[in-house]
């Protein structure tokens, strides 16, 4: 009946009432790649890894250039709450504290009658603000019969991560919503996140099943700079037997991996070919993750018609960040190349985004926060960073949209020893500037053509013809940093 209402309302041209403002379900995975995901292509499309998320993209929209501005957890999720690039909420690495008294967008959507829910992981310390509830997993969580936190201090749970959050979520759903008031129901996974521990009933998915390598697993890194060949962040070298890939050790005599380790002991791959069997192990654990992150999407969404909500809600799902999938041989995140720049945007908004729509502007997770208080009509605050992606999902991108995007890594000298970077991007060409620490003569820079090279294998900043394509992007990226008010370097960033 309240649908119908809608329906009527809008067919009269007549704007909703407060009461009818859109509720949003915001589901978050932490380290998800685009690459995993079924309904952005590519060479593990056929592995049908996300049938619910790719659901989602059919009956809504697909972001395919959606971007993060510093690509590491905890930093992804500050600016997620507060709609400010890192140096601006002060959490620009995963060390840091995160400063909850400031500004974010669920303490607003609060303040303007909503009811703000948030279960799973954060990985911000301190308690919560802004919510009328809260419980989250106690910073990177357990897979298996993890804790979880609420004001009230530590509980013990039995189960498995994905399961448990969603319970609590679909609870909230079910049973403990004020009726008089549209909500904002955050759901954060852990998974997929290292080390990739799936749920028992997935164990043997794709277990006979080659996984397509991407082209560069044997990436040599000739053409780039210091930064690629001294990371510690490869397949090869940095993924470890018994942590990563649960062979040996502990895992020796587990139930659960005693196959994979029989298989081993057996066959003992050496070389490249130890590389191939960790690139295959590695992924599949990924996607077993992945798949109960789908599954229990499907259960949001059964819910969310079961209870009559559907119609009325907008769920959107993302990531914190995209991976490596084994390109340029590595797993984990940070560097501005396209597999963890990118993350993972698909929104459905029944009655207001077209069905199968796909989109190429280029977003940031700086946008999050306005969108949420643009969707609520709440008043957005001029300080924060980003755009509304509201006109985006009607289809009606402003013509004065961004041309380029501003990122920035910190994290350095630290795990993974991915050099400190900052850099522009535009949707056909990037230049990124090394800088700092471990950084000959303090700074190196490379550039990359997305469209001839979208692998970025060919760093062709030292090319004498580009020089005039290098100078146009500095003079950009130098214009980025004036606009998001970047400190000079060796400034502290903002902490406030
Ligand atoms: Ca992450």
């Amino acid at each position: 009946m309240k649908s119908l209402l809608i329906v009527v309302l809008l067919g009269l041209g007549m704007w909703v009432n407060a009461a009818d403002r859109p509720n949003i379900v915001w589901i978050f995975s932490d380290d998800h790649s685009y690459q995993t995901i079924g309904a952005y292509g590519g060479r593990l499309q056929k592995l049908d890894p996300t049938p619910n998320i790719d659901r989602l993209a059919r009956e809504g929209m697909r972001f395919d250039r959606a971007y993060v501005g510093n690509s590491i957890c905890a930093p992804s999720r500050a600016t997620l709450l507060t709609g400010k690039h890192s140096h601006m909420n002060g959490k620009y690495d995963n060390r840091v504290p995160f400063n909850h008294d400031q500004q974010q967008f669920q303490k607003i959507l609060r303040e303007n009658g909503y009811q703000t829910i948030m279960v799973g992981k954060i990985h911000l310390n301190g308690q919560m603000q802004g919510f009328d509830y809260w419980e989250v997993l106690p910073g990177q969580g357990k897979y298996y019969d993890p804790d979880f936190v609420t004001e009230a201090g530590k509980t013990k749970h039995t189960g498995y991560v994905t399961d448990i959050i969603t319970d609590k979520a679909l609870d909230w759903l079910e049973n403990k919503l004020d009726a008089n008031k549209p909500f904002m129901l955050m759901i954060h996974h852990k998974a997929p996140h290292r080390t990739w521990q799936p749920a028992e009933r997935h164990m043997e998915k794709y277990a006979d099943i080659e996984i397509p390598e991407p082209d560069n697993l044997f990436d040599d890194y000739s053409t780039r700079t210091t930064a690629a060949h001294e990371q510690d962040m490869t397949i090869d070298k940095t993924m470890r037997m018994e942590h990563d890939l649960k062979v040996g050790g502990r895992y020796a005599n587990n139930k659960q991996y005693g196959a994979r380790n029989e298989w081993f002991e057996t066959n003992t791959p050496k070389g490249r070919n130890l590389v191939k069997w960790k690139y295959q192990t590695y992924m599949k654990d990924f996607l077993r993750c992945i798949w109960a992150v789908d599954e229990n999407i499907g259960r949001v969404l059964q819910t969310l018609e079961d209870q009559g909500l559907a119609d009325n809600t907008i769920v959107m799902y993302s990531s914190d960040q995209g991976f490596y999938m084994g390109e340029h041989g590595w797993f984990d995140k940070r560097f501005m190349y396209e597999e963890s720049f990118r993350t993972p945007l698909i929104v459905r908004w029944p009655g207001r985004i077209k069905p199968g729509s796909v989109n190429t502007d280029l977003v940031q997770n700086i946008d999050f926060a306005e969108t949420f208080l643009d969707l609520a009509g709440a008043p957005i605050p001029g300080d924060m960073q980003g755009k509304s992606l509201v006109p985006l999902l009607e289809g009606n991108t402003p013509k004065d949209w961004r041309e380029s995007l501003y990122y920035h890594y910190y994290e350095y000298p630290a795990v993974h020893s991915v050099r400190r970077h900052e850099g522009v991007s535009n949707k056909r060409f990037k230049l990124i500037r090394f800088y700092g620490p471990d950084v000959p003569n303090g700074e190196e820079w490379e550039l990359f053509d997305l469209e001839k090279d979208p692998s970025e294998m060919n760093n062709t900043y030292n090319n004498p013809e580009n020089a005039g394509k290098i100078k146009s992007l500095e003079k950009e990226l130098n214009r980025l940093k004036e606009q998001y008010q970047v400190p000079a370097e060796g400034k502290a960033v903002s902490c406030e």
